[in-house]
């Protein structure tokens, strides 16, 4: 029977008393935040209750969902409250941040999210929209102004994409010259200047007389620090809500399931103040490129390569995955001989430690993130993760075997060959290009096609992997050892490379 709400215990609300009270929370928002996903509610929100809490502040954060009404729905009838379960395998802790002081849906109220970037009493946007949602073409990393959503929000009217609505907001903002911090809390390279470029480029999209004060006030009064994040946090199931109801002893629409490990380095460029996150943990440095380079290639990347080879060999799970000997011995060829070296380790950080902690993090089985999960966008993901460690190795001469073996597994799981059934977590896998990839793979007759295709004709991870004929031909010939032989002996061949 499904576990639902108990109408002895009630729903959570400011009022409930319990092993884990519900804090009086902010009187006023200094932070508005696009991206309401789990992500956001267990990390910066968490963030944001350690800093308020240590140091007060105005620091209360309107929440923005683009679309889905679930969490918001959820969160108003519930006094804005939630839990974040952190969970592990020696059981499950609760927390109520109870930062927000309004949440809404972009999509349900047009206008909101611009007059709030407007509103000189908010100081800070925070981002989580995924590598999905800045818009930028995979080819050249600049803003995409043929997308669709990008056309509508240039000529006009309450705009519906990211970028769109941070310049919209901006130019309105330039009336008033209150200054301003955006800051990417997304897993994409140097984040900061990547999405001021991108909001940049809109503006100059503009004709000259409606651009030209909110491109001076841009330069003037906007800053854009860059922020590396990671937490893994997966997806809410019924089966969390059922355990969070019976340790809060009230229900919990939108509870968040997290892992104890959480980090965040931030660059300490803010325009308008900032709270005081070195309370709960963050690190303000000026190294947060290198934070941002260690991050997202030795975690998101070898993320990624067990993720599919894991869907491909039947595992619904990233500990079910990585517990698997060869799975293992990948994730590990691929960090000590094509990550690892790619990366300056930032001042501090112990890399072996970090490492140790990556395999334990990703072996968390209580937290049972799905690899369906991870493998989803892969087309967005892998394009922020694996060109430049491959590029590297490749201008040496030398070929990065088990990224290459990534790529491989990715299209085997995206756009797999007639014939070729990668199993249900693949099929559960979403991503935008899945249909051009299709198309790409009907026609295919070789592994070298698909490669050719998908890496050169699109330019999937950009434009330098496009000229590369030894990375495209490997990636041909592991997935058709992958088609032909399994997903083993592709490893096997990959890591005695
Ligand atoms: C994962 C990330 O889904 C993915 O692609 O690699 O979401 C990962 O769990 C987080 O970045 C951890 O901080």
């Amino acid at each position: 029977m499904p576990i639902t709400e108990d109408p002895r215990t009630g729903r959570l609300t400011r009022s409930h008393h319990g092993a884990v009270p519900a804090p009086e929370g902010p009187a006023r928002a200094g932070i508005l935040h696009l991206g309401l996903g789990n992500f956001h509610r267990a990390h910066q929100a968490v963030y944001t209750a350690a800093a308020m809490a240590a140091g007060g502040g105005d620091w209360g954060i309107v929440g923005v969902a683009s679309r889905s009404r679930a969490v918001v729905d959820a969160m108003r009838a519930q006094d804005l409250l939630y839990s974040v379960a952190t969970i592990s395998p020696d059981g499950t802790s609760l927390s109520i941040p109870g930062v927000h002081t309004d949440v809404f849906v972009a999509a349900d109220e047009p206008s909101r999210a611009v007059e709030s970037i407007a509103d000189p009493a908010i100081r800070i946007v925070t981002l989580t929209v995924t590598e999905n949602g800045y818009s930028s073409s995979p080819a050249t990393g600049r803003l995409d102004t043929a997308d669709p959503a990008i056309v509508g929000d240039l000529r006009g009217g309450d705009p519906r994409s990211t970028i769109g609505q941070l310049a919209r907001g901006i130019q309105k903002r330039a009336g008033s010259g209150a200054p301003l911090t955006v800051l990417s809390c997304d897993n994409l390279a140097a984040n900061g200047p990547h999405t001021k470029r991108l909001v940049r480029t809109f503006l100059e999209e503009l004709p000259a007389a409606e651009g030209a004060e909110a491109l001076a006030f841009l330069e003037s009064s906007v800053s854009f620090p860059s922020s590396m994040v990671d937490r893994i946090v997966p997806s809410t199931t019924p089966a969390l809500r059922g355990e969070v109801a019976s340790l809060l002893g009230a229900w919990d629409d939108a509870p968040v399931p997290a892992e104890p490990f959480t980090m965040w380095a931030i660059e300490d460029d803010f325009a308008a103040g900032r709270p005081a996150w070195e309370a709960g943990g963050a690190v303000f440095s000026a190294e947060v490129g290198r934070y941002e380079q260690m991050k997202v290639r030795l975690l998101n990347g070898t993320h990624s390569l067990i993720a599919y080879l894991g869907a491909l060999q039947g595992a619904e799970t990233i500990p079910e995955a990585v517990v698997r000997p060869a799975i293992q011995g990948a994730a590990r060829a691929v960090l000590a001989h094509e990550y690892t070296p790619s990366i300056q380790v930032p001042s501090g950080v112990d890399i072996a430690e970090y490492e140790r902690q990556l395999f334990l993090r990703w072996g968390n089985t209580a937290l049972g993130h799905r690899t369906s999960q991870v493998g989803t966008d892969g087309s967005v993901k892998l394009r922020q993760r694996i060109p430049e460690p491959a590029l590297r190795l490749l201008d040496r001469g030398e070929t990065p075997h088990l990224i290459a073996l990534t790529v491989a597994a990715y299209l085997s799981c995206i756009a797999p060959r007639p014939g070729f059934d990668p199993g249900p977590f693949a099929a559960a896998m979403k991503d935008a290009a899945r249909e051009r990839l299709l198309a790409v793979a009907g026609s295919a007759r070789t592994g070298a096609d698909i490669a050719e295709l998908s890496i050169a004709d699109l330019q999937l991870f950009g434009g330098e992997l496009a000229d590369r004929p030894a990375f495209i031909e490997r990636v041909g010939e592991l997935v058709d050892t992958i088609a032909h032989d399994g997903v083993p002996a592709a490893i096997a061949e990959s890591v005695t490379a």
